[in-house]
C-alpha cells in the first residue's frame, strides 16, 4: 500500500538556519530538521517530499504540484507569508489540509511579523515551537488526513 504523502514546504532564507539568531531560532539546520521530519513521518505512515526554495514562484509552483500529489501541506513560508497574495491564491486551490509553521513566535516579534496572509486559508497554525514544531505538524498531519477518512 502507497502511504500518503505531506509536502513540507520551506521559504526564502531557511536554508541558512542554525547559522544566525540562534536566540530566535534556535542553532538547529534544516537538513536536520529534514532528518527528524523523516524519522517522525516514518513512524506516522506517512511519507514527505521536504523542499525549500528562495523563490516565491517555485514556491507556488510546489503548491500547484502538491494538488495532484500530497494529501496535506505543511508550509513555512518564512517572510512570502506576509507579502504574498499569489502565494494565498495558490494554497486556496488545494483542497486538502494545510498547515503554516514558524519555527518562532511571529505574534511575540515586531509588527512587521504578525500579519500572516497564509493564515487566511490555513486549517492549523504551528508557531513558536522551534523546530520541533516540523515533528508536531507531522502528527497533527496524520489526525487531519485521518479525519478527512473517517
Ligand atoms: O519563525 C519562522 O519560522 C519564520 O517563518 C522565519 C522567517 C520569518 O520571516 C518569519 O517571521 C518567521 C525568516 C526565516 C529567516 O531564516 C533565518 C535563517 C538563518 C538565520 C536567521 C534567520
Amino acid at each position: 500500500m502507497t502511504l500518503p504523502v505531506i509536502f513540507i514546504l520551506n521559504g526564502p532564507n531557511l536554508n541558512l538556519l542554525g547559522e544566525r539568531e540562534p536566540h530566535i531560532y534556535g542553532s538547529v539546520t534544516l537538513s536536520e530538521i529534514e532528518a527528524r521530519s523523516r524519522a517522525r513521518a516514518e513512524t506516522r505512515g506517512l511519507a514527505i517530499e521536504f523542499r525549500q526554495t528562495n523563490y516565491e514562484g517555485a514556491l507556488i509552483e510546489s503548491v500547484h504540484e502538491a494538488r495532484k500529489a500530497a494529501a496535506g501541506i505543511v508550509i513555512n513560508p518564512a517572510g512570502f507569508s506576509f507579502t504574498s497574495i499569489a502565494l494565498l491564491d495558490a494554497l486556496k486551490m488545494f483542497d486538502g489540509p494545510k498547515i503554516e509553521l514558524h519555527i518562532s513566535n511571529i505574534h511575540k516579534r515586531e509588527e512587521i511579523y504578525h500579519h500572516s496572509l497564509v493564515s487566511k486559508t490555513a486549517t492549523a497554525v504551528i508557531a513558536g515551537l522551534g523546530p520541533s514544531g516540523y515533528e508536531i505538524a507531522i502528527d497533527a498531519m496524520r489526525m487531519l488526513i485521518d479525519e478527512s477518512r473517517a
